[in-house]
């Protein structure tokens, strides 16, 4: 067959909402296009991880400090699903790993932003895993079979996280009057960069409209922005918090919130690796790695030993 009439059959498959396998033939853009989507959203999940871990040890209680490490951990297995799925699509663990260590491959810019206070972890997990949801919400149905499904348990965890950090927020606003300028504090320093999660504005989105024809995105940035916007101005006056935003305001013609503008330099900077944590991350990250390579090498001679066994037995 030749490889218009491949993509002639791909093509319909997408519109039919069949799902794209490992083995079925792709276009060598949609594989690409995934490998770099996917392996970022893994690593997200795992630098996600950084920010909240420092604050495992200072939680202020064992019940908060049960929740944080078992939120944590679901971040890490999140990391390795979505390792795994990238896997599918023909490249290495550790080629997608050495992309993140040298600087190749992006993740998300909310995660070079430090966690000063404790509620800072609530803000993190109402903004962060809220802003994270509506996102994977929409990935459930994404047109890559093993990414699709990746994301139904992901989404399942990512709620409860959402809700444990409106939570956090919650006791914090009906506290102490220094509880509630911390409660205020997080979520002005964790509202913009929640609103940068979504990249770019549509107009300046460089994978939007391929990505939408091959239904691996199904909504465009600035949708999922304002659906976002249009939740937590509803939300954050549960709180009896505000948002740092004066131009935000309920638009009756439109039925949504406007709200003013992101400032797109300090995103850029944050993306090409200057931000406030850009450094702190990575470095954690390679040590983490080299600090595991005996655990790589031990796992690899038993398996090899358990082969050797199994192959005298046989
Ligand atoms: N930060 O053409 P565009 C979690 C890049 S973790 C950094 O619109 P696309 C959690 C973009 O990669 C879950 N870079 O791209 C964990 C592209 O550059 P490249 C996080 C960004 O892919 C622990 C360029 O800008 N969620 O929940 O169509 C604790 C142009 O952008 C960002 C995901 O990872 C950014 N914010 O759309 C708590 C979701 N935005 O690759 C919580 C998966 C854009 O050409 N990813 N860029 O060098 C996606 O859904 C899409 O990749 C995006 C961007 C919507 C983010």
């Amino acid at each position: 067959m030749s490889v218009q009439e491949l993509e002639k059959i791909f093509q319909a498959k997408i519109d039919d909402e069949v799902k794209i396998e490992p083995k079925d033939w792709m276009p060598e853009k949609y594989r690409q296009n995934l490998i770099r989507q996917v392996s970022q959203h893994a690593h997200s999940e795992i630098v996600g991880m950084l920010p909240e871990g420092n604050w495992i040890t200072r939680a202020p209680s064992l019940k908060r400090k049960a929740i944080l490490l078992a939120k944590v951990q679901d971040e890490a297995g999140h990391g390795l699903y979505l390792y795994s799925a990238t896997e599918t699509l023909g490249v290495t663990r550790e080629q997608t790993i050495n992309e993140l260590h040298s600087g190749k491959a992006k993740y998300s810019s909310i995660f070079n932003y430090p966690t000063l206070t404790w509620a800072d972890i609530g803000a993190i997990g109402w903004l962060v895993d809220g802003a994270a949801i509506l996102n994977q919400v929409m990935l459930t149905r994404t047109s890559y079979g093993p990414y699709a499904r990746a994301m139904v348990r992901i989404c399942k965890e990512e709620s409860f996280h959402q809700r444990q950090g409106f939570e956090i927020l919650l006791v914090l606003s009906r506290g102490s009057k220094e509880q509630r300028a911390m409660c205020q504090d997080a979520v002005d320093r964790w509202w913009w960069p929640s609103l940068m999660m979504f990249g770019p504005h549509d107009s300046d989105s460089t994978h939007s409209d391929q990505s939408m024809k091959w239904k691996i995105k199904r909504k465009s940035n600035d949708e999922l922005r304002q659906n976002f916007v249009d939740m937590i101005a509803e939300q954050v006056k549960v709180l009896g918090m505000t948002l740092p935003d004066p131009q935000l305001t309920w638009n009756v013609k439109k039925e949504h919130y406007d709200f003013g503008e992101i400032n797109w330099e300090e995103f850029w900077n944050v993306v090409k690796g200057n931000g406030p944590c850009n450094k702190q991350r990575l470095d954690a990250r390679k040590k983490a790695w080299q600090d595991g390579e005996w655990v790589r090498e031990a796992a690899a001679v038993y398996a090899e030993k358990r082969r050797a066994r199994q192959q005298v037995a046989a």
